[in-house]
């Protein structure tokens, strides 16, 4: 059905809907179910719809196949809570105000959640939401306090306050969600469905059906793995979230603490070896040994080999390190993935189902030597994004429009029926799904704060079209970078000083001002916001 006439048929039942409430009966509401599933730190270097060489996802894969591949989806504010801001309010961080993880989420927001729900949604979000807060519009939720924890986590929920319960925690957001579906959701009624996963965010920590095969494997490293960043500015430079240099030994690359003694290898920041006993402290006796089993003969010959080796095998072993724990810790959210789309179809609820996966933001796996997000270089900016809703998208879909997390609001709203409010400030991307892309943004803002802080990596904000990415890097700097994503497609020589780039610069900049007042962002705002954090002082 084509959506001019889906719109219709929904603007139908609901006005019967609402002068008839009485009289509904099952199924007369057409309105699509929406499964919103999302990860934490997801790149999408590592999905196979999107690049084969590190890991397979057959069951992310299938929602591309039967539904539509985003290849240049991107996110406003490279970072997890903000983000999360952003998709909910469809608003910019600086006018949802919540600019980075720190400062809580201000609650008297009216979110996309809150609206479906009082168009007769029923609503139910389970897993990782990371605003310091409880949702609001939900009837049932079970999130992680703050980041989680991979093993026995905790959950804040709606009901039954706050619960411990045993077991991995990707499994454990699958069961609730599952259970959802099977128990609680009301036939009467379409349903949002928020599936939120914790992984692969670090400590990359893997369900322990997974410990043998990705320990095992051997992954190519990327390109730029040795970038020294003497072709851009500062921030790159400065940024801590060097493989080599900023990762932590026991926190991230599984060193148990007293082999760090042993060898005597100092703590990278001061809480590497409280990483480790957050994370892996808190399995149970059995989790532990099946942990040891692997991770023992790991330690054992890092300890053979560590005196021989140079800074750059190194860097090379925490590369490979690094993989196998990120790459493990996504074969669950896969598996997972694929239980809930299982259920969709064996239900019959595929059919009428609008389901979303992406992630927060993009992540760096090694490009640039890095890990951590948070740069509008792109394997942060970008974020993986597919859709499947029969009926309204064409399997195998590809779009190459520079879409946004700040579009996910709108269009929610807009395959519900409802019109957004005025203010927010996302595209409907319903059109973009029906193969309609004409008159599309050609050029998207983008705004990250978090500095100083973890990974220092400077405030910048920056216009990006397909063609270029123009940055400015401000706050304790005042530098400029442009990149020709044509050309330079790893982004490793700025060309901003180069005379045959001048005209760009100029109308580039032109542009980013026009997007900066249409977003109403600008030098006041980001003025306030520095305040906050020297009125905060410290990191
Ligand atoms: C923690 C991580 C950082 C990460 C931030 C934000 N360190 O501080 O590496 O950048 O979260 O991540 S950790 O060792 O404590 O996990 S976000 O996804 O919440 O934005
Ligand atoms: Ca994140």
């Amino acid at each position: 059905m084509r959506l001019t006439s889906f719109i219709c048929v929904v603007t139908l039942i609901l006005s019967s809907c609402q002068s008839n409430q009485h009289t509904k009966k099952a199924n007369d509401d057409k309105r699509p179910n929406i499964v919103f599933m999302m990860s934490d730190d997801h790149a999408y270097q590592a999905i196979s719809a999107y690049s084969k060489k590190l890991i397979n996802t057959p069951n992310i894969d299938r929602i591309a196949e039967q539904g539509l591949l985003f290849t240049n989806a991107c996110v406003t504010n490279s970072i997890c809570a903000p983000s999360r801001a952003v998709l909910l309010t469809g608003k910019h961080s600086h006018l949802n105000g919540k600019i980075d993880n720190r400062f809580p989420f201000d609650t008297t927001q009216i979110t996309f959640p809150q609206i479906l729900h009082d168009a007769g949604y029923q609503t139910a979000m389970f897993g990782k939401l990371h605003f310091g807060n409880s949702p609001k519009g939900f009837d049932q939720f079970r999130i992680l306090p703050g980041q989680g924890t991979y093993y026995n986590p905790d959950f804040i929920t709606k009901i039954e306050g706050r619960i411990k319960v045993e077991g991995y925690t990707t499994d454990i957001i699958t069961d609730m969600t599952l259970e959802w579906l099977e128990k609680d959701r009301d036939p009467e009624k379409p349903f949002l469905l928020m599936y939120l996963h914790k992984a692969p965010h670090r400590e990359w920590l893997p369900a322990p059906r997974h410990y043998r095969e990705f320990t095992k494997k051997t992954f190519p490293e990327p390109a730029t793995l040795f970038d020294d960043y003497s072709g851009r500015g500062t921030a790159a430079k400065e940024a801590e979230m060097n493989l080599l240099a900023h990762m932590n030994w026991a926190g991230d690359s599984k060193i148990y603490p007293q082999l760090m003694d042993e060898l005597g290898i100092p703590e990278t920041a001061n809480w590497d070896k409280k990483a480790f006993e957050r994370e892996v402290g808190r399995q149970n006796a059995e989790q532990r040994a099946a942990w040891d089993e692997i991770y023992g003969p790991i330690n054992e010959n890092f300890k053979k080999n560590y005196p021989n080796m140079s800074q750059k095998e190194l860097m090379s072993w925490r590369y490979q390190r690094y993989m196998q724990d990120y790459l493990g810790s996504i074969a669950a959210v896969d598996e997972g993935v694929g239980e809930v789309l299982d259920y969709l179809d064996a239900s019959g609820l595929s059919d009428n189902t609008l389901v979303v996966y992406t992630s927060d933001q993009g992540f760096y796996l090694g490009e640039h030597g890095w890990f951590d997000k948070r740069f509008i270089y792109d394997e942060s900016f970008k974020t993986p994004l597919v859709v499947k809703w029969p009926d309204v998208i064409k399997p195998r879909s590809i779009n190459t429009q520079m879409v946004q997390n700040l579009d996910f609001a709108p269009t929610l709203l807009h395959a519900a029926g409802v019109n957004p409010p005025a203010d927010m400030q996302g595209e409907n991307l319903i059109p973009l799904f029906q193969g309609d892309t004409l008159g599309f943004r050609d050029a998207v803002y983008y705004h990250y704060y978090e500095y100083p802080a973890v990974h220092m990596v400077k405030r910048h904000y920056g216009i990006v079209t397909e063609e270029y990415k123009l940055i400015h890097f401000y706050d304790d700097i005042d530098e400029w970078e442009l990149y020709d994503r044509k050309k330079d497609t790893q982004e490793m020589q700025s060309v901003y000083d180069d005379p045959t780039y001048q005209d760009v610069v100029k109308d580039l900049k032109e542009k980013l001002a026009e997007l900066r007042v249409k977003y109403k962002d600008g030098e006041e705002l980001d003025q306030h916001y520095i305040n906050m954090y020297k009125e905060m002082g410290g990191k």
